[in-house]
């Protein structure tokens, strides 16, 4: 590469990912495959439009492209309809409400320190400004129970034309058919997002909304799913013409949603990303995919004990998926920042975050988010969750101590090294 300054990031950064362990729930490492689809050509293409539909010339490589990523997520998730156009899991949301809302209407979502996400109608979002956004919690945060009764009480009350579920720091499963009987009840569009679990859900080890009668999912692709940084819209529904507007009843989401994508919100679709996702597609159809996506489950179940019997105080008791949360202020008296700083500092990363209700601010917060998906790629297994625990604690009670602290560092340095990144594997 010419460009020197940035060479010198890009091997930086592949030293920083070979020498440590990814924590942070919603991140992985890709595929050699993955990583070369998306530095391919098609970077080079404009397609605005959709397979047979475009308004520019020279498309009969990305319309195939394309359509070999919608029919592949299609089979993967039981769809009627896929959009892979999203640039990433936030537009794949707005992009669900511009289609379905009009400016004022009501969604029920999960209550953000209780695990939903910021495109959940935070109020510094935009969506929250244009849509009335109220909210369900957990009825019991030691075991992670939802509150249907009030869900279904708010539901009657306020009339959500979207009940949305989803999240992005709960390590529990949602009971899918609770949820539907309630939106249906009022005629509302059943909406999850799915952007964290869509690996476990592709692996077979996470139960699919569709199952249960959700009208639309969405995702981003590059979490458990183990692709590039992109997003996904699944939908139920009959696919039509997206260049004739239809009529905003449910059974046509799938074309209101391709509207809503392009020409509502984007422009040319990013076909080199397109590219990656078919190849992470494919690579969640395989045999191995499955493995996979139980080892996450295990591995995190494994470390969550671990962390239990180092006095960690975890949010619902434990986990079922891939994530952990935990109350660190409660179980160490140190606030989440400081834990990141510290494990980062010795080559763990992971993210501070809020625990429920919690009565310290976003930026420091009282907990620490972590989960498998990273470390199971890499090869890690049950066996080598206790190490991980054993880590964690010892920086921690260590965390003044410089000399403690690059002891470990090298330790989990030389241990990292041991699983070379899957972009390595040719
Ligand atoms: N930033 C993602 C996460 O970490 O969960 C969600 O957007």
């Amino acid at each position: 590469m010419k460009d020197k300054i940035v060479q010198e990031l890009i091997e930086a950064e592949i030293t920083r990912q070979k020498e440590g362990l990814e924590l942070i729930p919603s991140e992985n490492y890709v595929s050699r495959d993955v990583l070369s689809a998306m530095g391919s050509v098609f970077t080079n293409k404009y397609s605005e439009g959709y397979p047979g539909k475009r308004y520019y010339g020279g498309q009969e490589n990305t319309d195939q492209l394309e359509q070999l990523a919608i029919d592949r997520a299609k089979k993967i998730f039981k769809a009627d309809h896929a959009n892979v156009q999203p640039h990433s899991g936030a537009p794949a949301n707005e992009a669900v409400y511009s289609a379905w809302l009009e400016p004022g209407d009501t969604v029920l979502a999960m209550d953000l320190s209780h695990g939903g996400h910021l495109t959940h109608g935070a109020p510094v979002t935009r969506s929250a400004k244009l849509y009335n956004f109220i909210r369900y919690k957990m009825k019991d945060i030691t075991t992670g129970e939802i509150d249907y009764d009030e869900l279904r009480r708010l539901a009657l009350k306020y009339h959500p034309k979207i009940i949305l579920v989803g999240y992005s720091s709960y390590p529990r499963e949602f009971e899918y058919d609770k949820v539907a009987s309630i939106g249906n009840e009022i005629g509302a569009l059943l909406m999850a997002d799915m952007a964290h679990i869509a690996g476990l859900i592709a692996g077979g080890v996470a139960k699919n909304p569709f199952d249960y009668g959700f009208h639309v999912i969405t995702s981003t692709t590059h979490k458990t799913l183990r692709g590039p940084r992109g997003g996904l819209i699944l939908s139920r529904g009959i696919v039509s013409n997206p260049l004739k507007a239809p009529e905003k009843t449910l059974i046509n989401i799938p074309t209101l949603i391709d509207r809503s994508v392009f020409p509502g919100m984007q422009g040319g679709p990013h076909e080199h990303i397109i590219a990656a996702k078919a190849v992470a597609f494919y690579e969640a159809l395989q045999p191995d995919f499955k493995v996979y996506a139980k080892q996450i489950i295990d591995n995190a179940a494994t470390l969550a004990q671990f962390l239990k019997d180092r006095g960690f105080n975890l949010v619902t008791g434990g986990t079922s998926n891939h994530m952990i949360l935990t109350d660190v202020y409660r179980s160490f008296n140190l606030t989440g920042d400081i834990i990141q700083q510290v494990l980062d500092s010795i080559g763990l990363t992971l993210n501070k975050n809020v625990i429920p209700d919690d009565t310290l601010p976003p930026f420091s917060p009282s907990g620490i988010r972590l989960g498998t998906p990273a470390i199971t790629t890499r090869g890690l297994k049950e066996k080598d969750m206790e190490q991980i625990a054993e880590w964690m604690v010892q920086a921690i009670k260590n965390n003044n101590n410089p000399v403690i602290l690059k002891g470990l560092k090298q330790e989990v340095t030389k241990f990292s090294l041991k699983y070379p990144l899957p972009s390595d594997k040719r």
